[in-house]
């Protein structure tokens, strides 16, 4: 396989301890201890203080649903989640459409509370439950030659109202590099703060790349393609100086219209300092090797 990488990140290095719970026990938790009780051990040994379920579901970018940030909230409800299947395809040994319920009986759920950075520059931290993307690329077989991994959403116009405005090209498409869809950081989120992810943040699985800004990390995904030549994504296709293939979080190469030096934390209050982003979100020492020789500026 071309993916490899050096430094064997362990789960605990990624997450805190207390953090790595399995749904199962993400559940039993919940039932001793309510919400609260789940996130504060993380918080203490991280210094991430996650936001309210409130501010997590009902601030969303979801252009299928409207452009207005509480529009998914109001609108996402019409999604049918059940069934869904995932259509795996391209170089891959077993391709095939895989209902949700039969990954989700292979797949690990874990908390991952991460740093969420959007382009437009606000922030949120938000613990997610999910499985490792690689996991879910290793249960089809990615075949030598494999060089990217591209994503799509649903389209579906009849429980969509977003789609009927010609925003993006749809369906919402995005991708990653193979090495990028394999780090150990990368996952498919299924939940938040233990329970089922919220058909505006995503459902039923969404991918979540930490390091990158928000909208690589896409939405109510329907079919993973490996394929050899980068794909086309959504957002690089509406405007291709502002929002590059990469888009990992930089503050020191800004967006052609605002500077990227610093963001907004969602839930700070009106009066709230700005913070100072963080080199790759937070995610350096984990994520820099993927890029190593690169011109970051550049490969934007
Ligand atoms: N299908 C789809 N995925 C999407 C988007 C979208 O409009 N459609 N918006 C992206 C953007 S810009 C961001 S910031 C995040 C927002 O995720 P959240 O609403 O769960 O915070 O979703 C990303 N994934
Ligand atoms: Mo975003």
């Amino acid at each position: 396989m071309a993916h490899r990488w050096t430094n064997k990140l362990t789960h605990a290095d990624v997450t805190p301890k207390a953090a790595f719970l399995n749904r199962r026990q993400v559940m039993a938790g919940l039932a001793g201890v309510g919400l609260a009780g789940l996130a504060r051990p993380a918080d203490a040994q991280e210094g991430l203080e996650p936001n309210s379920w409130e501010e997590i579901t009902t601030y969303n970018n979801y252009y299928e649903f409207g452009t207005r940030k509480d529009d998914p909230a109001k609108y996402a409800h019409t999604l049918v989640t059940e069934p869904w299947s995932v259509k795996i395809d391209g170089l891959v040994d077993r391709p095939g459409d895989y209902a949700f319920q039969d990954i989700m009986s292979e797949m690990t759920v874990e908390e991952r509370i991460y740093r969420f950075r959007c382009v437009e520059a606000w922030s949120m931290v938000i613990p997610w439950d999910g499985f490792e993307l690689a996991d879910l690329l290793n249960m089809a077989g990615v075949q030598e030659g494999g060089k990217y991994v591209a994503f799509e959403t649903a389209y579906r116009p009849d429980q969509m109202p977003g789609v009927a405005f010609p925003v993006l090209e749809w369906p919402y498409r995005e991708g990653l590099r193979l090495d990028e869809a394999m780090h150990p950081l990368t996952i498919m989120a299924t939940g938040i703060y233990g329970e089922t992810i919220p058909n505006q943040n995503g459902a039923p699985l969404r991918l979540v790349v930490p390091w990158k800004y928000g909208f690589k990390s896409i939405k109510s995904i329907v079919r993973i393609t490996v394929t050899d030549t980068q794909p086309p994504t959504s957002w690089n296709m509406a405007g291709p100086r502002e929002y590059g293939f990469y888009s990992n979080v930089n503050p020191n190469v800004d967006h052609p219209r605002w500077s990227q030096g610093s963001e907004r934390r969602i839930g700070g209050g009106l009066f709230a300092k700005r913070e100072p982003t963080l080199m790759f979100n937070g995610y350096e020492e984990e994520v820099a090797g993927l890029y190593e020789g690169m011109d970051l500026a550049k490969n934007y």
